[in-house]
């Protein structure tokens, strides 16, 4: 069965889907679907068809498919369990769930694309504000997954220690991000240190937005 992601090289969201993919072997073809603005081919047939959420990452998997990459995310672990990127404890996955919706639901929805270009094109915000608004809702994130990756910073190199989990599919996205708008980090010296961590493993390294074929 041929695993699709539907995804934009760019898109963190896609990001956050091809690392789960990565980490658990599983081979897996890219569609591209541009977001380009003038080409925006995520809010146009077919993909529209496809998926009327107007959004990537979307996965097909056989007879299978879905948005949302959280929807994804579990589908993904469920799945194909082997490596799991949860841990077994349930109050210790409520807590990788909690980072994970923190960076998903409260920082990224607000930076999307539509987003940007809503500020800039309807409330004629200037690049100024728009990066500033930018800025304001990494930092209002990052400063409470910095405190949680602190706190796990003696147990191992991932945001939860140890082992690899969903946390780090999601915060690694991010950070991308953040570097592209020039959001300074320096005070999140332990999300930095993971990032580094992940950026020297070989199924984060293949799934960085320039390591992607519709790269351009
Ligand atoms: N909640 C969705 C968000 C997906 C999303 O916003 N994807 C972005 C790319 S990272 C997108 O398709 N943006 C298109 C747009 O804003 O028009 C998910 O987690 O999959």
């Amino acid at each position: 069965m041929t695993i699709r992601l539907y995804s934009y090289w760019r898109s963190s969201a896609a990001y956050r889907v091809r690392l789960a993919l990565n980490l658990k072997g599983l081979d897996f073809e890219t569609v591209s679907v541009s977001l380009m603005p003038g080409e925006s081919e995520h809010r146009k047939e077919p993909y529209r068809a496809r998926n009327p959420q107007m959004l990537v990452p979307f996965l097909e998997d056989g007879d299978f498919s879905s948005g949302q990459s959280q929807a994804i995310l579990e589908y993904l672990e469920e799945t194909y369990p082997e490596p799991t990127l949860l841990p077994k404890p349930a109050q210790e996955r409520a807590a990788v769930r909690s980072f994970c919706n923190s960076i998903c639901c409260d920082i990224h929805p607000l930076n999307n694309l539509r987003v940007l270009l809503y500020l800039k094109g309807e409330l004629g915000v200037s690049d100024e504000q728009r990066d500033a608004w930018y800025a304001n809702w990494i930092h209002e994130g990052f400063r409470a997954a910095e405190i949680v990756a602190v706190e796990n910073a003696t147990a191992g190199p991932f945001v939860f220690g140890e082992s690899v989990t969903l946390a780090d599919t999601c915060l690694i996205p991010q950070i991308y991000n953040a570097r592209r708008f020039n959001v300074p980090l320096d005070d999140y010296p332990q999300l930095v240190t993971v990032d580094a961590h992940c950026a020297s493993l070989p199924a984060f390294a293949d799934a960085v937005p320039e390591n992607q074929p519709d790269h351009d």
